[in-house]
């Protein structure tokens, strides 16, 4: 059986839907703190955690539970215990229990100030100053350490941020990208938490999917990097993306407040390199922003329309 916790998530509820079509319903068990998943359960408690893989047969583990970069900011406690301790347990129970693989996310957080801000590879000065990238490093460097030292397979990406029109981001500060979305289809306009110009990584969940089930397809053989791969869908500036919405919805308007988010953003690469992906294992994006754009306000549009219809 594949568990995967952080079921509810942003990546989670699309995550589960591949892992069961992929495998068939019966084979994944979507675990979350939050009532509505199937399993109900809390990832820092161990014991429970290991009761459940071993009452489930379960083979695999997606640990996608995480705190990320906002709300990590007002919270370092939380999001560090949430992100890293979580994390060492899986992979003590995986070691213990000898699964047969882990997917654990990372994140392009990881690189700070003193990385190349474009076309950032994969080897490079790697500092992060958010509680959030540093959370993540950590959590590579245990990765690999599970790796080399107890033959754990466990294997990771770098997502830049993602954008989804099924389960909201939580706490991210690539939030807005997914944010805009709904408030240009609902009011025609949208404040930005981040500046005109600040240009981040992105990728289409779609995208960021399929990487997943690609790199957890791939033999460990042709495997190189055992913290986290880098990969690259697409890069834009929030007066990119609102270009892009004004395309479909031409009295869109965009106005800037930018707030402690936007250093955040500012910490991060504009750009990123994904040789070593694309190399080991086939990675190949398919969305870029103007492909996204169109998808996103399409299906938000249908998905408003089923709700409609069925509102009595
Ligand atoms: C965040 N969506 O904003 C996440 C992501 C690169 C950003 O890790 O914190």
């Amino acid at each position: 059986k594949i568990l995967v916790i952080g079921a509810c998530g942003q990546i989670g509820t699309e995550l589960v839907a591949a892992l069961r079509y992929q495998h068939g319903n019966d084979k994944v068990i979507a675990a979350d703190k939050a009532t509505e998943a199937d399993m109900v359960l809390d990832v820092l408690e161990h014991q429970a955690l290991e009761t459940a893989v071993k009452e489930n047969s379960v083979t695999q583990i997606y640990l996608l539970a995480a705190m990320l970069s906002a709300n990590g900011e007002q919270n370092a406690d939380g999001a560090w215990k949430l992100n890293v301790q979580s994390l060492l347990s899986v992979l003590k129970i995986a070691r213990e229990q000898k699964l047969d693989k882990v997917f654990w996310p990372s994140s392009i957080a990881v690189f700070g100030p003193g990385a190349p801000k474009y076309h950032c590879p994969q080897h490079t000065r790697i500092e992060p100053n958010t509680v959030y990238g540093i959370s993540k490093r950590a959590g590579e460097y245990w990765c690999n350490y599970y790796f080399e030292k107890h033959g754990v397979d466990v294997r990771s990406i770098r997502f830049p941020g993602l954008i989804s029109y099924t389960a909201p981001p939580g706490g991210g500060t690539t939030d807005y990208a997914v944010d805009i979305f709904h408030k240009a289809l609902e009011k025609q306009r949208y404040t930005c938490f981040l500046t005109e110009d600040n240009c981040l990584p992105m990728l289409y969940m779609p995208d960021a999917i399929r990487a997943t089930l690609q790199l957890m397809a791939t033999p460990a053989e042709q495997l190189t990097i055992r913290t986290s791969y880098n990969i690259a869908g697409m890069s834009f500036a929030p007066c990119d993306l609102a270009a892009a919405i004004k395309k479909h919805i031409p009295e869109f308007k965009i106005s800037y407040e930018p707030d402690y988010r936007n250093a955040i953003a500012n910490s991060w690469p504009a750009s990123i390199r994904d040789d070593q992906a694309r190399k080991d294992w086939g990675w190949e994006p398919q969305y870029d922003m103007a492909g996204m754009a169109k998808d996103m306000l399409e299906q938000l549009r249908r998905i408003k329309k089923t709700v409609q219809s069925t509102v009595i």
